[in-house]
């Protein structure tokens, strides 16, 4: 099987942020609590049904503040119907312990990544029992998990996170494939197309976003094979050679473009979250 639960409609995910780029030295950078919720209301216009948040703080340096969290998901809540995805990676330098803290901002979805990858010159740190705990708390709070799958080795200890727990809350399993993070897999469509015919079959449904150059590439074979769609400043920050990204809104607008020239057009955010298993 190459396309487990492969949808007609496409869920565009939009990840304006991130935890990477300096505010210094992309200004555009949604950071604010205000750019952050007009980045959200513009995507959702352009076709996006869920937006992956890391939060910055007054200085515009990631934060895994509780505070900070909260009052970002309930703005974007009380100004859109995204689905609303906290990150539980953080940034590379955020403690493991501190990153579970995300799920008391109470998310539709949380990120959970599924192994350790270097990530340039860094490491991003997941070892098992820190990913067994995330999944275990998320359900008990009753948050779903997006599994972010950096690498090949990732989709195979999905494969083990569940048939250790079974299915997630909701009972949907949603993945994302991150193709292109120096340290993980390449952002090729072979690469990409190999870790989804290694997909366990309780996935229902999945997405790929390709770092950087890899940006457009793993966008035209997700959408070929039945896959989703994660874009944003978070992965991409140029439109293409020379041209960078003013508004996440553009690069929104153009997968909903190519999404709906193959015939698959975005997804509702009603559809999305159904397609999801996220609270109502
Ligand atoms: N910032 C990266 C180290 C996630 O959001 O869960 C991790 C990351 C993945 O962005
Ligand atoms: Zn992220």
């Amino acid at each position: 099987t190459t396309t487990p639960a492969g949808s007609s409609g496409t869920l565009i995910t939009v990840a304006p942020t991130g935890a990477e780029h300096a505010k210094a030295d992309v200004p555009q950078l949604p950071t604010t609590l205000e750019e952050v919720v007009d980045t959200a209301r513009r995507c959702e216009a352009a076709g996006a049904s869920m937006i992956h948040l890391h939060v910055r703080d007054a200085e515009h340096a990631p934060t895994l503040d509780g505070r900070r969290l909260r009052e970002t998901v309930d703005a974007v809540r009380e100004a859109t119907d995204l689905v609303v995805q906290l990150s539980t990676g953080g940034s590379v330098h955020d403690p493991l312990e501190q990153r579970l803290t995300v799920l008391g901002a109470e998310p539709d979805s949380c990120s959970l990544t599924c192994g350790t990858t270097n990530f340039g010159d860094d490491v991003f740190l997941n070892p098992w029992p820190f990913m067994s705990e995330l999944y275990l708390l998320a359900r008990e709070r009753e948050v779903v998990p997006e599994f972010e799958l950096f690498d090949l080795g990732h989709v195979h200890a999905l494969r083990r996170l569940l048939d250790t727990h079974g299915l997630p809350f909701g009972g949907r399993v949603h993945v994302d494939f991150v193709a292109g993070v120096p340290g993980g897999m390449p952002a090729s469509p072979q690469a990409l197309l190999a870790g989804v015919v290694m997909l366990p079959p309780e996935v229902t449904s999945w997405s790929a976003t390709g770092i950087g150059r890899g940006h457009l590439p793993v966008m035209a074979a997700a959408l070929s094979a039945g896959g989703h769609l994660r874009v944003g400043m978070e992965d991409n920050v140029v439109l293409s050679r020379g041209v960078p990204v003013r508004h996440n809104d553009e690069l929104v607008a153009r997968a909903a473009e190519v999404a709906t020239l193959l015939q698959r057009p975005p997804l509702s955010t009603a559809e999305a979250r159904m397609m999801l298993g996220v609270r109502d």
